[in-house]
Parts: C-alpha cells; sequence; structure tokens
C-alpha cells in the first residue's frame, strides 16, 4: 500500500536530492563543496538537536547569523524536526532584535559569537531557554552539540497548515508583524515556480542573496533544492565573483541593485552568460533602463516576478513564448492558482488597465499575523482576499503593473524600510519638534530614505548628528542617506504632512 506523503515540506526537498548523493550540491566562495549526502546528514543531526531539547509543539527557533551553508543547513534542519523558523536580518542591532525576540518568543535563539554577549540577556531575559551560537566559519556552539547527535532523523509529519516559519515585516505603524507561513504555502509555491521557471535538470543556480527574507531563503533556496540542482553559494552579493561564476551556471536571482551592480562590471558579456538559462529580478521595482540595458549586454530578457513576506510569489513574467513576452515594467501574470485583482477604495472591481489596491488569494498566503488577530482581520477582505498594500493595474492581456503604494513604504536595494518607525526615533531625540521621512529615487538602491527634521522653538539641530544616532539603533539599510534640518513641513488644508511634495523637491538628490 502506498503511504500518503508527509507535507512537511523539507520531505519535499529532501525527495527531490538526486539519487547520487555524493555529487556536489553547494561551491562555497571560499573553495568548500558540500555534497546531498552532506546536507542531509548535518540537516538530520542539528535536527537531532533540537529534539534532544524536549521543544514544546510549534516551538520558534530564532535565527540572527551571516550567511553560511551551515546555517542553510539548520533552517532545513527546523524543517525537519517540524519547528518554526524565525530569521533575523543580521543587521538589526539591539532594539530590533529585543523587541522580535520578546514578541516571538522563541525557544532557541541562535546568534554569532561576536553578539551573543548582548543577544543572549535579551533571549534570557524573553525567556528563551536555549541559546547557541553559529559562525560562518563552521564555528560555534550549535555545531559542537550537533556534531554529538546522530546523524540520520526521520522526518517530523507536519501538516500542510502547520507553521513553518514567521517572517517579521515592519508596520506603517506600531510594531513589526510576524507573517506565520506553513508549510503548504512554502511548498505549494516551490511546486508552481519550479514548473513556471522550467527548472531543469542540470540547472546550476548562483546564490547571492541574503538567507533571511522570502527572496534568499524561499525562492532561490527552495527553487535549487526541489529541484535538486546544484548552488554556487556567495556568502555576500560581489559582483566581480558573479561574473566569474556565470559561465558554470544557468539561474541567477536577485534584487535590481544587483542587476545595476552586475552592469557596471565589464566582464558581463554575452560569453559570460553563455550558460545561463535565467535571470530572475523581484523585490523592488526593476527600472526599464536596466531591464533594456541587461538584454542589449547580454542578449537575455530579465524575468520580472512579484511578492512579498505574506504571500511568498505572486505573479511572473512568463518564462516561455508560448505564454507571452517578458514585459519590461511589469510583473506579469498571476501564478497558477494565485486569484489576483484590483479593486477601488470602494471594493469595486477596477476596469481593465484602471489603478487600484491589490488583492490576492490563493494556498501561497499567509494564514496571518502573529498574536495579531485584529490586525490580521484588517489586512484581509469579507471575502478571504490579502490586502498587498501595492496598487497596480491590469492590462487586457493580463499582464500586471505595480504603479505605486498605498502603504508607506520605502524599498532601497530590496529592503523594506518604513518611515514611520524611523520617524519615531527622530521624534524622540531631544529638540525635535517633528520629522517626515520619504523615498527618493537612488541610482544605485532604486530607492533611499531622506529625513526632514523641524527643531522644537528656539531650538537648534545638527543633521548629522540625528544620522549618528539613528545609526547607534537602527539596521543600518534604514538608515537616512540624508537629512535636512528645515523650518516648515509642506501640510495640506487638513494639516496633513505633504509627503509627494518633499519627494518632488528632492527628488534630484541622488541623479
Ligand atoms: C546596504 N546599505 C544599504 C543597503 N544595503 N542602504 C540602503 N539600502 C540597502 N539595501 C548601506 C550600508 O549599510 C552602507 O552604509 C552603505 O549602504 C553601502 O553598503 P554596501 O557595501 O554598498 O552594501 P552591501 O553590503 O553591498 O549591500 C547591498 C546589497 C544588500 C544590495 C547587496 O542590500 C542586499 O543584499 N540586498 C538584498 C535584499 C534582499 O534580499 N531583499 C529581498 C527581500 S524579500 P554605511 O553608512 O555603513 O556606509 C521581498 C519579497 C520579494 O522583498 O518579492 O522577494
Ligand atoms: P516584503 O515585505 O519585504 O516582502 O516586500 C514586499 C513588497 O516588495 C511588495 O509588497 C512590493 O511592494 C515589493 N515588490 C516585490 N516585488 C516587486 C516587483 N517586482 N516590483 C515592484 N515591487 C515589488
Amino acid at each position: 500500500m502506498k503511504t500518503k506523503a508527509n507535507p512537511n515540506l523539507f520531505a519535499a526537498l529532501r525527495a527531490a536530492f538526486p539519487a547520487d548523493l555524493d555529487g556536489v550540491a553547494v561551491e562555497t566562495d571560499n573553495g568548500l563543496f558540500y555534497s546531498w549526502r552532506d546536507l542531509d546528514r548535518a540537516s538530520a543531526m542539528i535536527a537531532n538537536l533540537l529534539d534532544a531539547l524536549g521543544l514544546e509543539e510549534g516551538a520558534r527557533i530564532a535565527v540572527q547569523v551571516e550567511k553560511s551553508v551551515e546555517a542553510m543547513m539548520l533552517y532545513l534542519a527546523t524543517l525537519r524536526a517540524g519547528y518554526v523558523f524565525l530569521p533575523l536580518n543580521t543587521a538589526y542591532q539591539s532594539a530590533e532584535i529585543e523587541y522580535f525576540i520578546g514578541n516571538a518568543e522563541p525557544a532557541v535563539v541562535v546568534c554569532t559569537s561576536r553578539n551573543a554577549s548582548w543577544v543572549g540577556p535579551i533571549a534570557n531575559a524573553a525567556g528563551t531557554r536555549h541559546v547557541f551560537t553559529l559562525d560562518d566559519d563552521r564555528t560555534g556552539t550549535l555545531l559542537e552539540v550537533a556534531a554529538q547527535c546522530r546523524d540520520r532523523h526521520a522526518v517530523a509529519h507536519k501538516n500542510a497548515d502547520d507553521l513553518a516559519a514567521i517572517l517579521y515585516t515592519s508596520g506603517t505603524t506600531g510594531r513589526s508583524k510576524g507573517a506565520m507561513l506553513t508549510h503548504g504555502n512554502l511548498l505549494s509555491n516551490a511546486e508552481v515556480l519550479k514548473d513556471y521557471w522550467g527548472w531543469t535538470k542540470g540547472d546550476v543556480l548562483i546564490h547571492a542573496l541574503p538567507i533571511f527574507h522570502v527572496h534568499g531563503l524561499f525562492v532561490a533556496l527552495h527553487g535549487a533544492l526541489l529541484n535538486g540542482s546544484k548552488m554556487i553559494w556567495l556568502s555576500k552579493f560581489d559582483p566581480k565573483r558573479v561574473v566569474e561564476k556565470l559561465p558554470e551556471a544557468t539561474v541567477f536571482m536577485g534584487v535590481p541593485t544587483l542587476y545595476v551592480r552586475l552592469l557596471a562590471e565589464p566582464g558581463l558579456t554575452g560569453e559570460a552568460v553563455r550558460n545561463m538559462r535565467l535571470f530572475v529580478a523581484g523585490s523592488a521595482p526593476l527600472l526599464i533602463e536596466t531591464f533594456d540595458e541587461w538584454r542589449e549586454r547580454t542578449g537575455h530578457t530579465i524575468l520580472e516576478r512579484y511578492g512579498m513576506s505574506e504571500t511568498v510569489m505572486l505573479a511572473s513574467n512568463p518564462y516561455t513564448p508560448a505564454q507571452g513576452e517578458r514585459r519590461g515594467g511589469t510583473v506579469g501574470f498571476a501564478l497558477p492558482g494565485v486569484q489576483l485583482r484590483v479593486r477601488d477604495d470602494s471594493g469595486r472591481d477596477c476596469t481593465t488597465d484602471e489603478i487600484g489596491n491589490i488583492e490576492v488569494s490563493g494556498p501561497n498566503v499567509f494564514v496571518g499575523y502573529w498574536r495579531m488577530p485584529e490586525k490580521t482581520k484588517e489586512e484581509f477582505t469579507a471575502d478571504g482576499f490579502f490586502k498587498t498594500g501595492d496598487v497596480g493595474k491590469i492590462d487586457g492581456r493580463g499582464y500586471i503593473t505595480i504603479v505605486g503604494r498605498s502603504k508607506d513604504l520605502i524599498i532601497s536595494g530590496g529592503y523594506n524600510v518604513y518611515p514611520a518607525e524611523i520617524e519615531g526615533y527622530i521624534n524622540e531625540l531631544p529638540g525635535v519638534a517633528e520629522s517626515a521621512v520619504v523615498g527618493v529615487p537612488h541610482p544605485d538602491f532604486g530607492e533611499v530614505g531622506v529625513a526632514i527634521v523641524i527643531a522644537k522653538t528656539g531650538g537648534a539641530l545638527d543633521a548629522e548628528a540625528i544620522v549618528a544616532d539613528l545609526k547607534s539603533k537602527l539596521a543600518n539599510f534604514k538608515i537616512p542617506k540624508r537629512c535636512f534640518v528645515v523650518n516648515e513641513l509642506p501640510r495640506n488644508t487638513m494639516g496633513k504632512v505633504q509627503k509627494a511634495l518633499l519627494r518632488e523637491q528632492h527628488k534630484g538628490l541622488f541623479a
């Protein structure tokens, strides 16, 4: 009798490993080679370590470590043992980490040995019982303990609607929200993409993205693993290194900044990309100039797709010409199984090419925000569609174009920055009456934050000191690239700050 498949995402990824477990699964930029057997054994050992801790069902494993193959193994082990992975951007500083750990109450925290002196006390204060270290040179207490564990592990049985990961996304108001994603969300999306993007035997992926967000952790990693494909693993994006490795690869994924930086490399030529099959871009708008220049230089048409932490991938330009052409400036069609619609503020469906709010439903859509039932409810329509906060339109052929956002959000180099959070920090500084943070175009990061600050009556402020203070408290990518102290902010008749006007005033700053 055929046994029913285990809906645990790891079970599907493991089942896709090639029959020859001794083949190369990952090649790193410091010359290490990991076989499929290594991935299997190490994930089993770490899964056994987690099991031995006697954690409760649904326990969160919070991880803030540098990118390494071992960090990826920890992710796989967490899935394998059936716990919930909570990745944290390495740029987050203590106040940010304190919030995430306090909110998620993880049973296990894994951090770098460099940060252990401050992450440890934060975890202890939040009631976390187990703190391990993991460094990017294959050292740390996690691996020391795991080394003593068995290298075989029966994959935990999970249901499709059991949680696999929590990804924190900042909010336009209030604190960050943890988007809860299930095994079913992640696996269904990975399976759709495997098919839609034509993953094929012999594919080799250059993995150059961080592994604490959707793009690097899910889209790129699941894509390669579910296809049993080798990864060329770069611990950090380095355009020269990518160009060097292109001839050995077939697939590359990046945020637009990566494409902009690659185009600055003289080595990026048609010859360098001769074996490439697919270039995927997403997480932020890809400028049409970049799309065109890429095609001219390499002969390849970038495939732009659209996703979110709450939904994984939603829409994609077509892969095969039979499905249609890849259109720059659009994010293509809703993926198979995803219902995507555009509605106006009253809830009426927009007509072809009419601009409105993008709403989605499908097996990829998350199950809610961690311990925020009210917030979750607000973000869904009565008929169960998730309100993305993106504004767009759909043309007669079904191509979706994102034209803006209803959420006050800056996307800088593929990272989200919420002006409300930065303004909150600035407004707390002595002598500050109020502030506004807006996004302006930037040639490298696409968009960056600029702060406009008003001093309290009779006071004086130093813009540089404001930036220096923010740097001591916030992740580096959130720091406004410029700060201006001015006498007043433009307001409309209702007294609301006119951010559009500020954006217009400062749009040429980095031209
Ligand atoms: C670094 N800096 C940034 C920044 N990254 N500033 C704004 N935005 C960013 N994204 C800061 C640094 O702190 C430094 O400041 C200065 O800019 C120059 O740094 P750098 O050395 O040039 O940066 P680098 O380390 O090379 O990083 C750039 C990058 C990185 C583009 C490689 O930001 C990156 O990996 N981005 C990818 C993000 C990502 O994976 N997003 C996917 C989200 S998932 P100073 O002052 O210290 O000099 C998602 C869903 C979906 O959105 O659809 O995929
Ligand atoms: P995150 O919260 O980090 O998952 O970011 C998700 C947001 O990134 C989406 O809501 C969009 O605003 C934006 N985004 C992702 N892909 C694209 C794209 N191809 N074009 C424009 N915006 C995008």
